[in-house]
């Protein structure tokens, strides 16, 4: 069944935007978490992505599992690694680095995913995943060993976000990178999103209310924060549930 992929499109005719808390495994410890978790249950998020670039193996089925107690929301994997999938969450990003021209990364890592998924129950997302430049290097561009998309050539950004949708991806994820100094331009976002007929995920730097609504405001339809409740919890009272 679709529950996760329906919902966001229903959200969409709704004109209600998404909101997703990103938990890397690598930097978050079960133990303490359910306070966090309490954070982000009265918080407008809608969803909890859970991954990372470089994540220890078995760190993100705990992590998922320890959530699952807290938190009624859909668990979603954003995965850096095959070893990252778990059945204990509600879905999977099968994320294809489009902006990068590593094979493993546009449709090895899906190939060996395979034999793992064949025998879950997981909601899978095929999803189209941009890196565009943010002024330093990120995690996923050293992982993948890609370049990200320049910011001055948005038109290739355009192209490639719609190369995903008629390769038939049901998602388009353009990213800046974990902890970016900025998050995507309001301008690159309004001009992919002129172009989907799909929902368009934003994330990378995101750190105050104003960027939030202005990336929802320029197109996203939902959008990915993860650094900036890392490093301050504080944030949740600015997004509270009204
Ligand atoms: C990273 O888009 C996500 O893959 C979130 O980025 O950690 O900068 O919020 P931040």
């Amino acid at each position: 069944m679709k529950i996760i992929y329906q919902s966001i499109l229903n959200s969409i005719s709704e004109d209600e935007k998404l909101l997703a808390v990103l938990i890397d495994p690598d930097k978050t410890k079960p133990e303490g978490l359910s306070e966090f978790i309490l954070k982000i249950n009265n918080s407008i998020a809608t969803h909890i992505f859970v991954g990372g670039s470089t994540v220890e193996e078995s760190a993100t089925e705990k992590l998922v599992t320890e959530i699952k107690k807290h938190s009624t929301l859909p668990i979603v994997l954003f995965p850096g690694d095959v070893s990252q999938i778990t059945n204990q969450a509600d879905a999977l990003l099968f994320l294809s680095l489009i902006s990068g021209r590593n094979p493993d990364y546009l449709i090895g890592k899906h190939v060996a995913s395979v034999s793992k998924l064949r025998k879950m129950h997981l909601e899978v997302l095929p999803t189209g995943y941009l890196l565009i430049e943010n002024g330093k290097e990120t995690a996923v561009q050293k992982v993948t060993n890609t370049k990200p998309m320049s910011l001055e050539h948005i038109q290739s950004i355009v192209d490639t976000a719609k190369a995903g949708e008629l390769l038939g991806m049901k998602l388009i994820y353009i990213e800046a990178g974990s902890g970016a100094m900025q998050p995507i331009p309001s301008e690159i976002i309004k001009r992919v999103k002129n172009e989907l007929g799909i929902p368009l995920i934003v994330g990378g730097g995101i750190r105050t209310k104003e960027q939030l609504l202005l990336a929802y405001d320029s197109g996203a339809d939902l959008v990915v924060i993860g650094t900036a409740f890392e490093n301050d919890e504080s944030f949740f009272e600015e997004l509270k549930k009204s």
